[in-house]
């Protein structure tokens, strides 16, 4: 039997593929020394929300990270460069820019990094890069799933498969109803996916609304349980992803009539408008707030902002767990 130091419970040491990237002292420095650092997302930034509201909630959200005592660590590519922490400029760049950025997801880092070009990181390759920068949390606001009409169009999103084999801590309020719920939470079981809601409940979150009908297989009752059980995924050595879900606070929570008519209109309007893959999600994400006049907007920045807030107590929790 092989008693490892307790240094080696340290979630995990940067990849040499790190040594790249473009990381503020601040942040390397965190993750040198075990210190809590929050990944962000920045597709949710370009294609998620118009200019300048998506400068402002990216700046709110790092800033309520700060406010638990983390570090937020904001992960795009600019000009071909991985950079983990966006400063004042880059973010306003890249918020500007919007959806001229690459919408980039696992199979576009490659060619945006060679042929130098913008792009903002999903889901998927926004793990990848944490894990490679050696950042164990991840906030965001939804993740992508199995589409509606899936058995139809394959659209699947490379987000679930990335939760499979690549062991990063996301915490988001769920999936859109935009999806197919049931199917996305069935092809995380597949992928070996660990699904938990933070909270008083079991029900699985649908974004707007804290609850989608369906039971996570797992639930924490706080920040500090979930930081227990991405331990626990990590001394196992199991290398998949979880996914904690925290559902929407009840006072910012959407009418949920009012929502569920604004999906199944914008989906129709997909549809007819022969909207298909990467554009799915934008162009839903931008009806949906049309449809509602800004109301699902609102329910977005709330949501991301409570999401920040269990995510900086988790990494928080996290750090004090593994040293
Ligand atoms: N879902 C949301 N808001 C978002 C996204 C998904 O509610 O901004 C973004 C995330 O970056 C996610 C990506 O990783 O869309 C998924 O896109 P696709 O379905 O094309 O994989
Ligand atoms: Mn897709």
């Amino acid at each position: 039997m092989v008693f490892y130091p307790l240094i080696q419970r340290r979630l995990f040491h940067a990849l040499p593929s790190a040594s790249k990237f473009i990381i503020s002292p601040q942040i390397k420095q965190a993750i040198q020394n075990g210190g809590p650092v929050v990944a962000l997302e920045s597709t949710i930034i370009s294609h998620g929300m118009p200019y300048p509201q998506n400068v402002e909630t990216a700046r709110m959200v790092e800033s309520i990270v700060r406010d638990q005592g983390a570090i937020p660590a904001t992960i795009a590519i600019l000009n071909g460069q991985v950079h983990i922490g966006l400063n004042n400029d880059t973010l306003e760049e890249l918020g500007k820019l919007g959806p001229k950025a690459v919408k980039a997801s696992r199979r576009d880092l490659a060619p945006v990094m060679a042929l130098k070009k913008s792009g903002a990181t999903t889901v998927a390759s926004t793990m990848i890069l944490a894990r490679a920068a050696g950042i164990p949390v991840f906030v965001t606001g939804g993740i992508g799933g199995v589409h509606r009409g899936a058995d139809q169009s394959f659209d699947i999103s490379a987000d679930l498969t990335e939760l499979g084999k690549t062991p990063v801590a996301v915490v988001c309020a769920g999936v859109k109803s935009i999806l197919d719920i049931e199917k996305t939470l069935e092809v995380l079981e597949t992928q070996g996916v660990t699904v938990a809601t933070v909270g008083p409940t079991k029900r699985f979150p649908a974004f707007y609304t804290p609850d989608s009908g369906f039971d996570s297989p797992s639930r924490v009752p706080d920040a500090q349980t979930a930081a227990s059980v991405i331990l626990a995924n990590h001394d196992l050595d199991l290398k998949n992803g979880m996914v904690f879900a925290v559902p929407i606070p009840e006072e910012h929570a959407a009418n949920i009539q009012a929502i569920q008519d604004a999906i199944d209109t914008a989906v129709q309007d997909a549809r007819s408008h022969g909207i298909r893959g990467k554009e799915e999600t934008p162009f839903l994400l931008k009806r949906i707030t049309e449809l509602t006049k800004g109301k699902s907007l609102e329910a977005n920045i709330a949501l991301i902002k409570n999401n920040a807030k269990i995510g900086g107590q988790m990494a928080v929790a996290l750090s004090k767990l593994k040293l």
